[in-house]
């Protein structure tokens, strides 16, 4: 992004036309950046609470004040309960080394707080992926030009990975074949050459019917297969329980269609496979991405340009996590507490000892993008929780926070980015000073590491010391690339191989490729989770050694008791103009968006008696939400979509599709459940305040310009 700045104001953001991959493109969420910066909503001065929680009145305090107040409630409840009834609560707000996912670590591991384990995204999908072709940044994602057939799994590229979708475009110029798999057929479905419905959460049936069909058709690669993986007997036999016709029982996909998908994908080389995080929320995501992740050795597709997996590039970036992490801080014994559980945490059903007595939020929205909505509140109410967050806006948590403190936005903060979505590293330069007195979360917690007295010199690092240090400069991956040449250019492009894993050379213990894998079957099974942030170890019990199939939990095939009251399946993929929850409050993107919408195949609807634009409650016994209906057949029957990203203040019903997800975990990973899940819709009785015309143009797959 580059930003133009006069008279020391920002005046315009555009893309960067000469950058390879972006290529001057800025999506709908940040090419009017400025107006967030500017935004009369900012938070730029701290705040402490005046009314009743969850009002979200505030005065403004000095900063002086709000540390103080935290560095003494803090030493407080840790005097009297333990550091551990502490709990840090944060997640991507900004995607930034030194400001995002583990900018806190070295403090509250310090302080000795409770661990919070992300597990928001992709840790069930990664935990799969890495369990097989190891933590490899695999295919990169502009040699997709190369590729001959791309299926996108789970991913909805025109929305959520806009960059990327001109490459396939050009590979599809150059006579591609493009499927997408999902049970919404979204703006990327449209776009594609063919869309395969699946019912959500049987994807692993299919990946394991894939290799079904190639093993038994003879499509494999012979010489790929024996030279570069490893239990190709075995997990052929584990797959000949997955014929087609059973997979087809199981996925709602026709077995002539998955014998064809099986046939093309193996025989047309090179092929790629684009995983999306949609794949992973449910009981068996990752299972289901440990099958998917055998399928391009079985078919020979790593040895070419464009070939194999596009999933995880951010495995490239040298970055020593470490650094920021501090695990050497953390005290024996100190307790793990699962993001998306806090709602149980905070309301007692965790049953902890000791309870958690103060909650500290940076970079996250919990009320939005956690699941079990109605206990967040319910513990966000409570009166002994001190409760602090760091926001650039008054959000739905906010609303609920004792002391408020203000951050600054990208363009105020210096940073360094790697990326999920291609292979160059990108220095952010801070364009403007912060505004008010908002500052960087650097900062946050260097002046508060100061307030509790923590002398360590990693709170007294400038950000450009740790930026230094945070980064393997002397990796291959960075050869000829220095801070001289990111600061001249801006970014740099990672020395990469272009066909990876063509000879094997899989970061794996045995480097191949595991249809076996070793790390689940040597009973010191290695759990590879991004708990304190990056991938982080631990030992498990022993996992089966090969993928196999995880039924989900809540469908109406596998759990015919709940589906006699809650039939539909929800699922709660991303908002077109939305990045999770953030810019739901900006004018220009909630006109984009309107209002909550969710949308309901017409057949169900009609049993129902759903009508187009009618207010509808939908609902479970974990809670539920409004909306306007809106019938259309690109969704499955039987399945429902409401996008993530609304606030509850906009409601009318005070809460959003959050309110009705569940928090149990994924058998891998941790990961989140967002797919596996039952609920009814019914009418409201009357018209809701929240009917409009607009259509959330995600949900409504409608290409609509924006
Ligand atoms: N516009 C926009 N872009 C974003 C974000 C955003 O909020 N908005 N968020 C960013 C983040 S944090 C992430 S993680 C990425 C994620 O980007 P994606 O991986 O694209 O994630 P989703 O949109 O959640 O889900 C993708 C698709 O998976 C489908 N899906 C859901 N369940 C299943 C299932 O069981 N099986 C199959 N086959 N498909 C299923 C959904 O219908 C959806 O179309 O996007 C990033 N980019
Ligand atoms: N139902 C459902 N729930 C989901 C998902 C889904 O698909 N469906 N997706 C999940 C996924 S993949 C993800 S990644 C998570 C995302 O979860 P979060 O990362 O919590 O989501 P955001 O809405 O991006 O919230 C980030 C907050 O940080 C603030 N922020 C931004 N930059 C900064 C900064 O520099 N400093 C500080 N202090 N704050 C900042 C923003 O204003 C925003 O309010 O949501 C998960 N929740
Ligand atoms: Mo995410």
């Amino acid at each position: 992004m580059l930003v133009t700045v006069e008279g020391g104001r920002v005046s315009a953001v555009r893309g960067d036309p000469e950058h390879p991959f972006t290529r001057g493109g800025l999506c709908v969420k940040v090419n009017n950046y400025a107006d967030r910066v500017y935004s009369p909503e900012r938070v730029l001065y701290p705040l402490r609470r005046t009314g009743v929680k969850g009002s979200g009145e505030f005065k403004r305090i000095s900063w002086e004040l709000a540390l103080d107040e935290i560095a003494r409630r803090f030493k407080q409840i840790a005097a009297k309960h333990g550091a551990q009834a502490i709990l840090p609560y944060s997640y991507l707000g900004t995607e930034g080394l030194l400001n995002g996912l583990n900018v806190g670590d070295a403090f509250f591991n310090r302080l000795g707080a409770s661990i919070s384990e992300r597990t928001f995204c992709g840790s069930g999908a990664a935990t799969g992926y890495i369990m097989t072709v190891g933590p490899t940044p695999g295919t990169d994602p502009e040699s997709l030009v190369h590729s001959r057939y791309i299926i996108l799994w789970a991913s909805n590229v025109i929305s959520t990975n806009l960059h990327l979708w001109p490459v396939i475009a050009e590979a599809k110029r150059r006579g591609a074949k493009v499927v997408v798999i999902d049970p919404i057929r979204t703006r990327t479905a449209d776009a594609a050459d063919w869309h395969i419905s699946i019912r959500p959460a049987t994807d692993g049936a299919l990946a394991l019917g894939l290799i079904n069909v190639i093993a038994n058709e003879g499509l494999i690669d012979d010489e790929y297969v024996k030279r570069y993986t490893l239990g190709y007997a075995e997990l052929k036999a584990r797959a000949e329980l997955f014929p087609p016709q059973r997979v087809a029982s199981i996925t709602g996909i026709d077995a002539g269609d998955i014998v064809r998908l099986a046939r093309e994908y193996a025989s047309i080389q090179p092929s790629t496979i684009r995983i999306g995080i949609g794949i992973e929320r449910h009981a068996g995501g990752g299972d289901c991405v440990r099958a998917i992740s055998c399928l391009p050795a079985l078919v020979g597709a790593w040895r070419r340009p464009g070939g194999g997996l596009v999933f995880m590039p951010n495995f490239a970036f040298p970055i020593k996590h470490e650094v920021l992490m501090r695990p050497d801080f953390i005290r024996p014994g100190t307790r793990c507490i699962n993001q998306l559980h806090l709602g149980k945490a905070l309301t007692g059903s965790l049953e902890l000892n000791p309870p958690v007595k103060a909650l500290f939020v940076f970079n996250s929205n919990p009320l939005v993008v956690a699941p079990d909505q109605n206990r967040i509140v319910a513990g966000l109410s409570r009166e002994d929780l001190f409760t602090v967050v760091s926001e650039q806006f008054l959000t739905d948590t906010t609303d609920f926070a004792d002391i408020v403190l203000p951050a600054t936005t990208q363009v105020e903060q210096l940073d360094l980015m790697f990326s999920w979505g291609h292979f160059y590293l990108t220095l952010n330069t801070p364009a403007i000073a912060p505004l008010g007195e908002a500052v960087p979360n650097s900062e946050l917690f260097r002046r508060l590491a100061q307030s509790m007295g923590f002398t360590d010199p990693c709170f007294k690092r400038t950000d450009m010391e740790t930026l230094m240090e945070l980064v393997d400069w002397d990796s291959p991956a960075l050869a000829g690339i220095t801070l001289d040449v990111l600061k001249r250019k801006g970014y740099a492009r990672l020395k990469v191989a272009l066909t990876p894993h063509a000879e094997g050379n899989f970061p794996t213990p045995s480097g191949k490729t595991e249809f076996l894998s070793s790390l689940a079957a040597n009973g010191d099974f290695v759990l590879p989770l991004f708990r304190q942030g990056w991938t982080r170890t631990e030992r498990g019990p022993a996992l089966d050694p090969l993928p196999r199939y995880v039924a989900p939990r809540e469908t109406p095939q596998t759990n015919v008791a709940l589906a006699t009251h809650y039939s539909l399946n929800l699922l709660s993929p991303k908002s077109h103009a939305l990045l999770n929850s953030c810019y739901a409050n900006l004018p220009r993107q909630r006109r984009i968006v309107g209002n909550p919408r969710v949308t309901i195949h017409p057949e169900d609807a009609r049993r129902r008696s759903v009508t187009e634009g009618a207010a509808v409650r939908v609902f479970n016994e974990r809670g539920s939400f409004e909306a306007v209906a809106h019938l259309s057949d690109i969704v499955r029957p039987g399945v429902i979509v409401a996008p993530l990203g609304y606030w509850r203040k906009f409601s009318r019903s005070r809460s959003t599709v959050n309110a009705a997800n569940s928090s149990a975990l994924s058998e891998l990973g941790n990961a989140p459940t967002f797919s596996d899940n039952l609920v009814e819709v019914e009418t409201l009785m009357f018209r809701s305040d929240a009917q409009s015309n607009r259509r959330d143009i995600n949900a409504a797959g409608s290409n609509a310009s924006d």
